[in-house]
């Protein structure tokens, strides 16, 4: 058995929290040891500086204080959590990961992709998703979705032109690479999202049967 890291990524309201739970029980069912995260957090320390990300304040946070941050918690749920999952042979699903800093930090802020791509290599070495399901929807029916549920935070409270560059940038990362990445119609009925993911399911359990 070898580890997979599947990385769930996408605009807020677009399914990932429901179908992360969808995808690990139908691997669990396999008999599949699934660890599941998310991103920014999935441990005490990255969930701590998850807080500082996502509650609105009023000193506004500059947008390379963000980047980092969201790398300092990716450095901590890596060691912590995701390298070692990997390595016991565990598929790792997590709920958002380097795509969304590229979508919101890059796409959203506009800050440099290389820079980005610099942290990346500093705080991943060469480890990168195997497989990332990009849950796709129009930015209004996402939002729409969020304002539903109730209190926003930080990045929720963004415009609409913010969300667009944000979902602009997930699609052009899904159509330069194919083969890493598996894009999902998410303003579809849950079932029909389901019933895509369920697609996947044979070729997944046969690589992490290896
Ligand atoms: N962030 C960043 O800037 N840089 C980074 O590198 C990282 C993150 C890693 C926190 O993420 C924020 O961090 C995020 C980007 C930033 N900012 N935002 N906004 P988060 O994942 O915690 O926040 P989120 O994306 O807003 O989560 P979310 O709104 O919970 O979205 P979701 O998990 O994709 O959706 P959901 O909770 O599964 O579903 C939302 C609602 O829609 C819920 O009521 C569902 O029942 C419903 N739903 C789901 N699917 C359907 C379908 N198909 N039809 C109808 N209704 C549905």
């Amino acid at each position: 058995m070898t580890g997979l890291f599947i990385t769930l990524e996408g605009p807020e309201g677009a399914g990932k929290s429901t179908n992360r739970e969808y995808l690990a029980e139908r691997l669990r069912a396999e008999g599949i040891e699934v660890l599941l995260t998310r991103e920014p957090g999935g441990t005490p320390l990255a969930e701590r500086i998850r807080e500082v990300l996502l509650t609105p304040g009023d000193e506004q946070m500059n947008p390379d204080t963000e980047l980092l941050l969201v790398f300092a918690a990716r450095a901590q749920h890596l060691a912590e959590v995701i390298r070692p999952a990997l390595a016991r042979g565990a598929v790792v699903i997590c709920d958002r990961f380097t795509d969304s800093t590229y979508a919101y930090q890059g796409g959203g802020r506009g800050l440099s992709l290389e820079r980005i791509a610099t942290l990346e290599t500093f705080v991943q070495g060469d480890l990168r998703p195997d497989l990332t399901l990009v849950f796709d929807l129009p930015v209004e029916v996402g939002m729409a979705r969020a304002t539903a549920r109730g209190r926003l935070d930080r990045f929720e409270l963004e415009t609409r032109v913010f969300f667009e560059a944000v979902r602009g940038a997930f699609l052009k990362r899904a159509e330069a690479d194919p083969a890493r990445y598996y894009l999902l119609d998410a303003a579809q009925p849950l079932t029909h999202v389901q019933q895509a993911i369920d697609t996947l399911l044979p070729k997944l359990v046969e690589r992490v049967r290896g």
